[in-house]
């Protein structure tokens, strides 16, 4: 066995099972060993942000990593955004990077020649460069251990080419994964007597226990004590709609936050720190936390949030399930231009229970998201670094992580842009993924901030760079060039007919949802 043999079966029996992938010669040893682990399944993707991308969907929904396999420094580079991405929703990703064999990497005049270590540094929790075949194995077992540590890491090994083409031993075993952290009773008594002062309350949900069995404990809660729930703007995957729960959503502006926060004496945080805003805008705050609000933790993002939430629960003998969601269908919209709320409407009115959402739809966002509040069951996943196009990648991972579930991902036009080579490997892979092009012809939300940040009067040519109409993107043509069946809606009837075809088939499909700026 060589050193990309042992690795490759140490992952698989780490329990990763699939590896998205854009190779190059320094990785054809490792390419080469996928034919020899029948439990690692690998995916092409055809470029990097869409390998990161993927990996982040796949760990919101598989809740373990899949691994990435990227050519060198500036194929690292390539990921970088949306591993920032996955590595602020605390996912865990392996990221496997092949350099150049150690006796080459001496010549700095060698092309893919770089800082490798300052490259994937930027973005690792955990980063490791192999020095021989012999300790390929156990390293790759150290970085699966490092990425699944709660609640998840970004777990970097640097794979000299001769590493993994050198004979090696034999595969490692895998190690052992801590469970989350228990919170102790004395946190969660601190936070059942706050609970039970008064004061007007509100419970900051994020990570895991914004899936079910954690909004169950939260709206337990909740009804016990009428404490409010929130979750942040961007939250890496939320659990919700009907028959759960409700946890509101933190708005995205600075003063609509204020606004919705005002009032409120305490906030108990549960996997989440105190909220900030996105950017800071001249004059306006970016803390946000109401003055004289008291902040309280029940649990550390590398916590048992759930097991903390459930004890709480029982500690204040909260035992009645909390108000669930009934489920509203929207009627369908009479005929008329498609806008974010219509087509929020039919969205909710037509996606089937359990589906998938992934979500990268900027300012087409707040129309879908007042739908979806009362739409049946449904898992939501959001951009959580503020690395815009994630959300066809993420469907991609999130579609190969539960296949038998419909994926729909909705994009700006302007993020779609970014990484719209995830479609080639929904075709490629037959992924039962819609995507949804929010076709504003426009930076829209950038019009929006021009304003807020104080930057007036803006002449053409500063229109000009927030403009996507000349040329107008034909998204219905660069889908069918990578495979994937398009349409086009300008309307509401238009759109309902396609997303009801796209929810009643099977398979990849694109629908460029044509919207007004
Ligand atoms: C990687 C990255 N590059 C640039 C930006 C800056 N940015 C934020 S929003 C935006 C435009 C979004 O446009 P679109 O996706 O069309 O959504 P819309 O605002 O029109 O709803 C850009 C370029 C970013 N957030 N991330
Ligand atoms: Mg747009």
């Amino acid at each position: 066995m060589n050193g990309a043999q042992t690795l490759v079966h140490t992952l698989a029996d780490s329990g990763v099972e699939i590896c998205f992938g854009n190779p190059g010669t320094s990785e054809m040893h490792v390419v080469a060993a996928l034919d020899h682990e029948p439990k690692m399944r690998g995916v092409l993707c055809l470029f990097e942000g869409v390998v990161a991308g993927a990996a982040s969907g796949y760990a919101r929904m598989a809740g373990k990593p899949a691994a990435t396999l990227l050519h060198l420094g500036p194929g690292f580079a390539n990921a970088i955004s949306f591993l920032h991405n996955a590595r602020k929703a605390g996912q865990p990703v392996v990221n496997i990077v092949g350099d150049h064999a150690t006796a080459h990497a001496q010549y700095a005049q060698a092309p893919l020649t770089s800082d490798i270590m300052a490259i994937t540094g930027s973005v690792s929790d955990w980063l490791y460069q192999c020095r021989s075949a012999g300790e390929v194995a156990q390293a790759g077992a150290r970085a699966v251990q490092a990425a699944r540590a709660a609640p998840g890491q970004i777990a970097t090994l640097v794979l000299p080419a001769d590493t993994a083409w050198n004979e090696a031993k034999a595969p490692a075993a895998p190690l052992p994964v801590a469970p989350p952290r228990k919170v102790d009773d004395a946190a969660i008594a601190r936070v059942a007597a706050a609970l039970k002062n008064g004061k007007r309350t509100a419970l900051l949900l994020r990570g895991v226990c914004l899936q079910q069995a954690g909004v169950e404990a939260a709206g337990r809660i909740a009804r016990h004590t009428g404490a409010r729930l929130l979750h942040d703007y961007f939250t890496p995957r939320v659990t919700r709609g009907e028959g759960l729960p409700e946890v509101e959503r933190i708005p995205y502006f600075a003063e609509e936050i204020v606004d919705y926060l005002q009032g409120l004496e305490q906030i108990v945080l549960v996997g989440s720190a105190p909220p900030v805003t996105f950017f800071a805008y001249p004059g306006k705050p970016s803390w946000v936390t109401p003055e004289g609000c008291a902040l309280l933790t029940l649990a550390e993002p590398q916590d048992d949030t759930v097991g903390a939430l459930q004890a709480l629960a029982e500690v204040l003998g909260a035992r009645q399930p909390g108000i669930v969601v009934k489920r509203v269908i929207p009627d369908l919209p009479a005929h008329a231009p498609l806008n974010p709320e219509s087509m929020g409407a039919i969205i909710a009115r037509l996606m089937p229970e359990n589906a998938i959402l992934s979500d990268d739809s900027l300012t087409a966002g707040p129309g879908l998201h007042k739908s979806l509040r009362y739409g049946p069951r449904h898992d939501w996943l959001i951009l959580t670094g503020g690395a815009i196009g994630d959300a066809p990648p993420m469907a991609v991972g999130a579609s190969l992580a539960c296949p038998d579930r419909k994926v729909i991902a909705v994009s700006g036009d302007g993020a779609a842009m970014y990484s719209l080579q995830a479609l080639w490997t929904m075709a490629r892979e037959r992924l039962d993924v819609v995507t949804i092009v929010c076709a504003n012809r426009s930076y829209n939300i950038l019009n929006i901030e021009l304003g807020r940040v104080g930057a007036f009067n803006p002449g053409p040519k500063t229109l000009a760079m927030l403009d996507l109409h000349n040329p107008e993107l034909d998204f219905v043509k660069l889908a069918q060039g990578m495979g994937v069946e398009a349409s086009r809606a300008e309307t509401t009837g238009e759109f309902a007919v396609q997303f009801a075809d796209a929810m009643q088939t099977k398979g990849p499909r694109l629908i460029e949802a044509v919207l007004p700026n």
